[in-house]
């Protein structure tokens, strides 16, 4: 099948976006969305265009995902499709942005019609669960390799930075951490013999091959606090990028740390923290905030159905890890490229 073939087959979609984001939409602008940033032109030219009134910013991310180091290829393709999107929209989530449009490009060893309708499929679920458009992309032969630049738009000053931890603030994390990290230990199984897996297993599979970053909350906090990243390489090596950037150190307590039931029944409540702080995958949100924003905090998360965890405090040097007031043991590594560790 020809590129453009293919592109027209399989990378074409017409949305339907709920009322919320209608302002996203690819389909032209009402009266009332076109004061809002919004796609005027999606696939079919050899750009999209963006409409950013002035009061707006766009912000954008790109990552790819590889075969064997992101997710094996044996993984139905509808799940390569959501995971792919999903890790590049936390990008958006995790500067507190509204989605606009992503390009998709993707590089096949051969084309196989089944999976092209299957990845297919993954896609136009994720960006519709997601919010976001599909306004370009490259198709190649080679390796499989999935590459997403996402497009967001924030109001100007509303967005999470990761210069902007203050001495005394409160670290948070939304969701559960861990259980990304466990699932891929149980890859073979799970992908071998999926009928197999506990229910508790499955939890763990779907955080792995489901994850779905807290976007509308990431959002309304942009209000309360103005420091966040999201949580793909492992906490620990995640909240250090925070330190780094805003010259200042932390206390981390582990007994705080939300791991769930799930991942307890597993791998046990012993190591259940050691994943959580190192695990990697997770795609929630890690995020500082005033002390005085807690009630406030707690009830936004409350709202929006998502957990909140007050895990440590900003402080003035260097990263403290305790458990129960005593300094921890980390016996796992944070995931790094590069490294034969992993
Ligand atoms: C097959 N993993 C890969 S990249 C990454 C993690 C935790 C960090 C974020 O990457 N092996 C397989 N699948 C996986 N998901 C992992 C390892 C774990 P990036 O910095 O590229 O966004």
């Amino acid at each position: 099948m020809a590129e453009f073939d293919l592109i027209e087959r399989y990378f074409t979609f017409e949305y339907d976006f709920s009322e919320d984001s209608k302002d996203t939409s690819a389909n032209s602008p009402s009266a009332e969305s076109s004061k809002k940033p919004h796609v005027v032109k999606g696939i079919g030219d050899d750009c999209a265009i963006f409409e950013i009134p002035s009061k707006y910013q766009l912000v954008t991310s790109t990552d790819t995902l590889v075969d064997g180091v992101h997710f094996f290829s044996d993984l139905q393709p509808e799940l390569i499709a959501h995971k792919a999107l999903a890790a590049n929209v936390s990008d958006l989530a995790a500067m507190g942005a509204r989605p606009l449009a992503f390009t998709l490009s993707i590089s096949l060893p051969d084309v196989s019609e089944e999976w092209l309708e299957g990845f297919s499929t993954g896609i136009k679920r994720a960006s519709e669960t997601f919010n976001i458009p599909l306004v370009g992309g490259d198709t190649t032969q080679g390796p499989l390799n999935i590459n997403i630049t996402a497009y967001g738009t924030v109001k100007k000053g509303r967005l999470l930075e990761r210069d902007k931890a203050q001495l005394g603030d409160d670290i948070w994390v939304t969701g559960h951490l861990g259980e990304a990290a466990a699932a891929l230990e149980l890859n073979q199984k799970a992908l071998e013999n999926k009928e197999t897996l506990s229910t508790s297993e499955q939890v763990l599979w779907d955080a792995l091959t489901k994850p779905k970053p807290p976007l509308k909350f990431a959002r309304k906090l942009t209000k309360l606090s103005s420091c966040g990243l999201d949580i793909s390489d492992g906490l620990a090596a995640d909240v250090g990028h925070i330190l780094k950037k805003s010259r200042c150190g932390a206390t981390l307590n582990v007994e705080l740390l939300p791991v769930s039931d799930a991942l307890k029944t597993v791998v046990g409540s012993e190591q259940a923290p050691q994943y959580a702080l190192n695990g990697g995958d997770d795609y929630q949100l890690c995020f500082t905030a005033p002390q005085n924003n807690r009630d406030k905090i707690n009830k936004l998360a409350a709202r929006q159905g998502v957990k909140a965890s007050r895990i440590g405090t900003i402080t003035d040097n260097g990263l403290k890890v305790l458990l129960h007031g005593k300094p921890f043991k980390s016996e796992r590594k944070s995931w790094q490229h590069f490294n034969s560790d992993n």
